[in-house]
């Protein structure tokens, strides 16, 4: 295929380390497993890999680390979450087909700025 068939590549909006968990698959509850999760996002799209702090250096090797999981942000929807668990800074992402995950950071700031980032991605889906 030409280099040019998936269009221009798209914008890194973030990247950053998370707490993740996924709490729902296809609308089907899941159990809570939080894990550090080092989150990219990117064009419409946030993408998962595992926390590269938990890997040796030379497994970790950006643009050639797989990602665990991608979550596809039109029509998704965002919400702060603190009800649903113990811990701080909590916000629930829903997509449209079902799946749900739960992002925290200890720190405010952090959590607010993916939480504003997240949602100006989804709003600008909306627009199109
Ligand atoms: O909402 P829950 O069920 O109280 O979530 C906690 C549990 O998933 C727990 O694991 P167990 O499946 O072993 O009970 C986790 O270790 C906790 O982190 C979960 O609660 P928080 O409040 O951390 O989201």
């Amino acid at each position: 295929s030409s280099p040019d068939s998936d269009g221009p590549t798209p914008e890194l909006e973030k990247a950053g380390l998370l707490n993740k968990t996924k709490i729902a698959e296809g609308g089907r509850k899941l159990r809570k497993n939080w894990s550090p999760s080092w989150v990219v996002l990117v064009g419409n799209s946030l993408v998962f890999f595992k926390d590269p702090k938990s890997q040796t250096p030379s497994s970790w090797k950006p643009g050639n680390s797989r990602p665990e999981s991608s979550v596809d942000l039109r029509g998704a929807q965002l919400h702060w979450a603190n009800e649903l668990s113990s811990k701080k800074n909590v916000f629930k992402l829903r997509t449209v087909t079902g799946n749900e995950f739960l992002l925290q950071s200890e720190t405010d700031s952090l959590i607010k700025e993916w939480y504003k980032t997240i949602q100006n991605v989804i709003d600008r889906l909306d627009r199109e």
